[in-house]
C-alpha cells in the first residue's frame, strides 16, 4: 500500500459557512477520484456525503464524515462538515483529526458569521488552511459583473478573508459576534489591498497557489498557476513569474511584453490587472458564448480546440447551453485537479502537520518542584509525545488514536466480513445484545503507531494525569478492539491495520467512550488536549413517553442519543424530568426525530423550551468608585438577620458589579473553577494556553489576574484621579475575595468583611479567609489569622461558621429571589457577629444545628437584599444574522419587532441587492423564529443565531405607578398588566410550580355595570 509513505498522505476538511457548497464540493472530488463510487453525471446533485435523510430532505449537512480518496499517488482523507451554527460541534471534531482545511466562500454572499467561526476553529486546531472561492458562475450569470468588478469583489473578499486570519494571528482576539461588529466592511477598494501584496505574513494569495476560484455546481475551477502555464508560452515569459503578476495591481504593457505597476503604465491607459484580462475575461466570453442566444459559438470551438478538449459531440449538441457549457468548463478546467492539486502541494503531511500541531495536541507539560513524580513514567509519557510529534508510524512506537466523536450506525449497514466474524463471535458483543439495530463507532484519527484490528488499548480520558497513579485510575479503562474500517462516507472498508496519519473507524468502543478520548497502547501517556466548542448545547426541552408504560424505552434511547450525538446533553432536572439540551432548533429537531425513529421508538411528548435567566439588580456597575464607598461607610444599606436562637446577626450588602467583570468571571468560569478547586496550582504546570486566550506562551491564570484588575478600574471613566482612587479601592478589595458563586465559580462575589473584630457588646465577627484572593495570588497565604486566633471558645466557634456563610452564599446566588434562577453579575458582603451563648436562649433542641440555622439566614439575607436593591431580570441573546433581498426587509423588520429584537446593523451587500442584518434577539423569543422568518418571507429571508450574551431587562417587574405622572399614564395599578419582565418571571414561577401572584379579574362589578350602560 502506497499508505506506506507517510509523506503521500493528506487529512483535509471542508469548512465554511452554510449552504456555501461544501458537499457540492465534495461530490466533485469524490467523482474523480473515489474509486467509482459516484458518477461523475451525478456529481454535485447527489450530495454523497450527506446520507443520513434528514440531511437530503433539509439539503443540509448535519455530521462530520470522511471519505478515502486517491489522487495521482497520494491518498487523502476528506473530511465534509456542516456549515449550520447548530452543528459546529461537528467542526470541532472535523477540524481535529485534520491537518488542512479546505475554506468555502461564496464569492455572492461573501464572508458570513460562520466562515469567522470555522477560521477561527482551524486556526485553534493548528490547521493549514487553503481558500477556495467557491460560485464563480453566480457573479457571471445571477448578478451580471463585468470582469472587472468581479475582481473587486473577490479580490475584497480574499482581503477580508486574510484580515480575519491576522487578527488570530497577532492575537488580536475577538470573540467572533466581536469581530463581525468591529469589522468594517466596505472601505476597501480594489487598490488598497496593495500593500500586502507581496507580504509574505499574508494568508491566502492566489500567485501563492493557495486560492482557487471554483464553480463547485459545475464542476470548474482554477488556481493561477492554470493560467499562468498556459499563457508562458504564449507570452514567452517563463510560468513561475508570470503565476506573481497574475494577481493583484499588474498590467499588462503590451509594447514592452512585461507586466508592470500601474504607474509605470502610459497615461490614459486603459489596461486591465493581468487577472481580469488573462483570466476572468476569457472566462466570460466562454460563458457569452455560451449561455447568450446569440453567442459566439466559434469561441467554444476555439477553446476545445486550443485546451485539446475531448468532448462527445452529442455532449456539445445538447439542446440546453446550460449543459454545452458545463461539458466544455469541466474538461477546460476540471474543478477536482484544481482543489486535489493545491490540497497536495500546499496542505501538509501528517508528519509535518504533527510536528506543528504537537503544542496543541499535547501541550507542553512542566513539573515544578514534583520530588513524588516517578521519573520512569515521566520518561515514557515524553517518549509518546515525541513519538507524536513525529508522527513515528512504526511498529515498535507507542500507538496514539484520537477519538473526536462517536456516531451511530444502522447494524445492518457494518460490512459482515469473513475475518472478522469469528472475532465478533468470540466477543462479548456489546453492539449486537443491547443495542441491536445500532453499531456505534468511533471516529478516529491515529497519531503515532500502528493500530491493529483486535489490539488491545488503553481508553484514556481527558482528565486523565499519568502521574497521579491510583487517583486518576478511574480515567482509564483497558479495551479491546474490534474492527477497523476506512471511511467511504457511509460505507465502510475493513482493513487489518492502520498506520499513524490516517483517519479511520473504529467499531467496539461503544461501551467505553461517550464523547472524545484518547487510545493509547501505553498508560504512561497524556491525553489529548480536549477540543474547543465554540458553543454550548443551551436549547432545553423536557422529555417524557406519551404512554407512561414506555419509560424504560426512553430511558434506554435517551442513553443511545447521548452517545451518538457528540453534543447533545442529557440531564435530570431536580424534578425529576429528563431533560434534554441540544444546540439549536434545527439540531433538536433532528435529536427528537432520532430518538422516535430510532434510538427509542417509542412516542414523545416535548415541553416547550425550558429558557435559563440570571437574576441582578438595577445598574450598570459603571461607577465601581461609587459602589466601593458605599460598601466602606457601612449605610443603612443593608439586610439584617438573625439566626432563631438569637446568637447570630447577620448583615448583607449587596452592590453590581461593572459589567466588565461580571462578563470575565462568566467567560472564564472553568478556568476559575480549576484554580479554585486547586487544579490550578498542581504540581504540573501547562504551559501553553488552551483558553480562550489564543495567545501562546501566556500563563492563563497570569493573564486573568491582570485583567481581573483591569476590569475593575477600566470600568470608571472617571478623572484620572478617580482612577487612580479606583485602583488602589479595588486591589483592596481583590485581597478580600471569599468566594465565587453559584457552583464555587459563577459570576458572582462574596468579599469577606474588613469590619471591627470584636463589637462592644462582646460578639465577634466571623472574619472569613480570602480564600479566592489567595489562590489567584492576589495575597499571601495568611499566616496572621493563626497568630490573631485567641483561644477562647467563641473564636474558634466563629471559624466553624465560616463554611456555613459561603454556603449561604452558594445557596442563594443559585436561586435568586425572583423566580430561583442563578444570580448574576453581584458582590456580596456578608457580616456575621457571633455572641456568646446565654444562657437564657439555650435551647438547641428547638432550633436544630447551629451551622444549618446560620446557612440559612445567609441564604434568606442574601436573598432578601436583591429583593431590596431593585432586582432585575437577566436574559440571554441570541445575536442573529439575517440576510435578505430588499423586498422582504418589510416583513423581516415586522417578525423582528413581534420578537423584541434589537437591531444592531443593516447593511446592503457591496455589488448585489441582498442586504445583511445584524439583530440581537431574547433566546425567550427565538423559539420558531426560523420558521416565522421563512413564511413571513416566503422563504426569501434566511437567519442563523449564536448564543451572544447576558442582557439586563430595564424593566421593574415589580413596577406600580406611584408618581401623579405614572398613575395618569398606568392608570392606578389595577389595569396595568403585567410587563415583559414580570411576564417572563411569571412563566418561570409556573414552570417551576413555585407560587405566582395574579390578579385574574379585578373589579368584577365595575366592569359588568360599565356594560350594561353601554
Ligand atoms: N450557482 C451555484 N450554486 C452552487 C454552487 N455550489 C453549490 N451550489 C448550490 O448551493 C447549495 C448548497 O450546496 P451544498 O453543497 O449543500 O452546501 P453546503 O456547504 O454543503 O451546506 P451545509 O452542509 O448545509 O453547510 C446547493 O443548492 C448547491 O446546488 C456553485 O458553484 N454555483
Ligand atoms: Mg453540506
Amino acid at each position: 500500500m502506497d499508505e506506506s509513505d507517510g509523506r503521500k498522505v493528506r487529512n483535509i476538511c471542508i469548512l465554511a459557512h452554510v449552504d456555501h457548497g461544501k458537499t457540492t464540493l465534495a461530490d466533485h472530488l469524490i467523482a474523480s477520484s473515489g474509486g467509482g463510487v459516484l458518477h461523475p453525471r451525478l456529481a454535485g446533485k447527489l450530495r454523497y456525503m450527506d446520507y443520513l435523510d434528514e440531511e437530503q430532505r433539509r439539503a443540509i449537512t448535519m455530521k462530520s464524515s470522511s471519505i478515502s480518496l486517491k489522487y495521482e499517488d497520494h491518498s487523502l482523507n476528506l473530511i465534509d462538515s456542516p456549515g449550520h451554527m447548530d452543528f459546529c460541534s461537528e467542526v470541532s471534531t472535523a477540524a481535529r483529526l485534520s491537518d488542512g482545511a479546505l475554506v468555502l466562500v461564496d464569492a455572492v454572499e461573501g464572508v458570513h458569521i460562520q466562515t469567522h467561526a470555522v477560521l477561527r476553529q482551524a486556526w485553534v486546531e493548528k490547521l493549514t488552511p487553503c481558500l477556495v472561492l467557491n460560485k464563480i458562475d453566480r457573479l457571471i450569470c445571477e448578478l451580471r459583473l463585468s470582469p472587472m468588478e468581479a475582481y473587486t469583489r473577490l479580490i475584497r473578499i480574499v482581503h477580508e478573508v486574510n484580515g480575519i486570519v491576522s487578527a488570530y494571528k497577532s492575537a488580536k482576539y475577538l470573540s467572533d459576534i466581536d469581530s463581525i461588529l468591529a469589522s468594517t466592511s466596505g472601505e476597501i477598494s480594489a487598490e488598497s489591498p496593495e500593500l500586502l501584496e507581496d507580504d509574505e505574513e499574508v494568508t491566502f494569495q492566489p500567485q501563492k497557489g493557495n486560492v482557487v476560484f471554483v464553480c463547485a455546481l459545475d464542476g470548474w475551477g482554477f488556481g493561477v498557476s492554470e493560467f499562468a502555464n498556459f499563457y508562458a508560452s504564449k507570452l514567452g515569459a517563463k510560468a513561475p513569474a508570470l503565476e506573481k503578476s497574475l494577481w493583484g495591481p499588474y498590467y499588462y504593457d503590451s509594447k514592452t511584453k512585461m507586466s508592470v505597476r500601474k504607474n509605470s503604465l502610459s497615461a490614459g491607459s486603459k489596461a486591465k490587472p493581468m487577472f481580469v484580462q488573462f483570466v476572468l475575461e476569457p472566462l466570460w466570453q466562454v460563458y457569452e458564448a455560451a449561455l447568450d442566444p446569440d453567442g459566439d459559438r466559434a469561441i467554444l470551438e476555439k477553446v476545445i480546440k486550443s485546451f485539446n478538449l475531448s468532448i462527445p459531440p452529442r455532449e456539445l449538441q445538447n439542446k440546453d447551453p446550460k449543459n454545452v457549457l458545463q461539458s466544455v468548463m469541466s474538461r477546460w478546467l476540471p474543478l477536482s485537479d484544481a482543489v486535489l492539486s493545491m490540497a497536495v502541494k500546499h496542505l501538509p503531511d501528517p508528519i509535518a502537520a504533527q510536528a506543528f500541531r504537537i503544542s496543541r495536541l499535547v501541550p507542553e507539560r512542566k513539573i515544578i518542584g514534583g520530588n513524588d513524580v516517578d521519573s520512569s513514567v515521566l520518561a515514557e509519557a515524553e517518549l509518546v509525545r515525541k513519538s507524536i510529534e513525529a508522527c513515528d508510524s512504526s511498529r515498535d512506537a507507542p500507538c496514539v488514536v484520537f477519538v473526536s466523536k462517536m456516531f451511530a450506525i444502522p447494524m445492518k449497514m457494518i460490512p459482515q466480513d469473513g475475518n472478522h466474524r469469528e472475532r465478533m463471535n468470540g466477543l462479548n458483543d456489546e453492539d449486537s445484545k443491547s443495542e441491536s439495530d445500532e453499531c456505534f463507532l468511533a471516529f478516529a484519527r491515529i497519531f503515532s503507531g500502528v493500530l491493529c484490528a483486535g489490539q488491545r488499548v488503553f481508553v484514556i480520558s481527558a482528565l486523565y494525569d499519568p502521574l497521579k497513579g491510583e487517583s486518576s485510575q478511574k480515567y482509564i479503562q483497558e479495551a479491546e478492539l474490534h474492527s477497523i474500517y476506512l471511511m467511504m462516507g457511509q460505507g465502510l472498508t475493513p482493513v487489518n491495520e492502520v498506520k499513524a496519519g490516517n483517519v479511520v473507524a473504529i467499531r467496539g468502543l461503544g461501551p467505553y467512550i461517550s464523547k472524545s478520548a484518547t487510545l493509547s497502547s501505553t498508560r504512561n501517556c497524556w491525553p489529548l488536549a480536549s477540543m474547543e466548542f465554540q458553543v454550548s448545547p443551551t436549547l432545553r426541552v423536557a422529555i417524557e413517553p406519551s404512554d407512561p408504560a414506555d419509560m424504560s424505552a426512553l430511558m434506554k434511547g435517551l442513553r443511545l442519543l447521548n452517545r451518538a450525538d457528540p453534543f447533545v446533553e442529557i440531564t435530570v432536572s431536580a424534578r425529576g424530568e429528563h431533560v434534554l439540551a441540544a444546540a439549536g432548533e434545527v439540531h433538536l429537531e433532528r435529536c427528537i426525530k432520532d430518538l422516535k425513529d430510532r434510538f427509542a421508538k417509542v412516542n414523545l411528548e416535548v415541553s416547550s423550551p425550558l429558557v435559563s435567566y440570571r437574576e441582578t439588580i438595577e445598574g450598570d456597575g459603571a461607577n465601581l468608585l461609587e459602589s466601593l464607598r458605599s460598601l466602606s461607610l457601612n449605610t443603612s444599606d443593608f439586610v439584617e438577620k438573625r439566626t432563631p436562637n438569637g446568637r447570630c446577626v447577620i448583615r448583607v450588602h449587596v452592590m453590581k458589579l461593572p459589567h466588565s467583570l461580571t462578563k470575565l468571571l462568566d467567560e472564564n468560569t472553568d478556568l476559575l473553577g480549576d484554580i479554585i478547586g486547586g487544579k490550578g496550582s498542581h504540581s504540573i504546570k501547562i504551559l501553553e494556553s488552551q483558553g480562550p486566550s489564543l495567545v501562546e506562551n501566556v500563563d492563563p491564570i497570569e493573564a486573568l489576574k491582570n485583567e481581573l484588575i483591569e476590569a475593575g478600574v477600566l470600568s470608571s471613566s472617571e478623572t484620572e484621579n478617580d482612577r487612580e482612587k479606583c485602583k488602589t479601592e479595588w486591589s483592596k478589595l481583590l485581597k478580600r475575595i471569599w468566594a465565587l458563586g453559584p457552583r464555587e465559580k459563577g459570576p458572582n462575589i462574596l468579599f469577606a468583611p474588613d469590619g471591627k473584630r470584636i463589637r462592644e457588646d462582646g460578639s465577634i465577627l466571623v472574619r472569613g479567609s480570602p480564600h479566592v484572593s489567595q489562590r489567584l495570588g492576589f495575597t499571601e497565604d495568611s499566616t496572621e489569622i493563626t497568630s490573631e486566633t485567641s483561644e477562647t471558645a467563641l473564636y474558634s466557634e466563629a471559624l466553624t461558621l465560616e463554611s456555613s456563610i459561603v454556603s449561604g452564599f452558594q445557596l442563594a446566588t443559585a436561586s435568586g429571589p425572583l423566580c430561583d434562577e442563578p444570580m448574576w453579575g453581584l458582590a456580596f458582603t456578608i457580616e456575621s457577629h457571633l455572641a456568646e451563648d446565654s444562657e437564657t436562649e439555650k435551647q438547641p433542641e428547638n432550633f436544630g444545628i447551629f451551622t444549618g440555622q446560620v446557612m440559612t439566614a445567609v441564604k434568606d439575607a442574601c436573598r432578601a437584599a436583591v429583593l431590596q436593591t431593585n432586582p432585575r431580570i437577566v436574559e440571554a441573546m441570541y445575536f442573529c444574522e439575517l440576510n435578505t433581498a430588499p423586498e422582504y426587509l418589510g416583513p423581516m423588520y415586522a417578525v423582528l419587532s413581534r420578537r423584541r429584537a434589537r437591531v444592531l446593523k443593516e447593511e446592503m451587500q457591496e455589488g448585489s441587492s441582498l442586504f445583511t442584518i445584524h439583530a440581537y434577539v431574547p433566546v425567550s423569543e427565538s423559539f420558531g423564529f426560523a420558521d416565522e422568518l421563512r413564511k413571513g418571507t416566503s422563504g426569501g429571508a434566511s437567519a442563523l443565531m449564536v448564543l451572544s450574551h447576558w442582557e439586563m431587562l430595564e424593566e421593574d417587574p415589580f413596577f406600580v405607578p406611584k408618581t401623579e405622572e405614572e398613575i395618569e399614564e398606568f392608570g392606578d395599578g389595577a389595569s396595568v398588566l403585567p410587563n415583559t419582565a414580570r411576564k417572563l418571571i411569571n412563566a418561570v414561577r409556573r414552570r417551576k410550580g413555585l407560587h405566582v401572584e395574579e390578579k385574574v379579574v379585578q373589579h368584577a362589578t365595575k366592569q359588568r355595570t360599565l356594560a350594561r350602560k353601554v
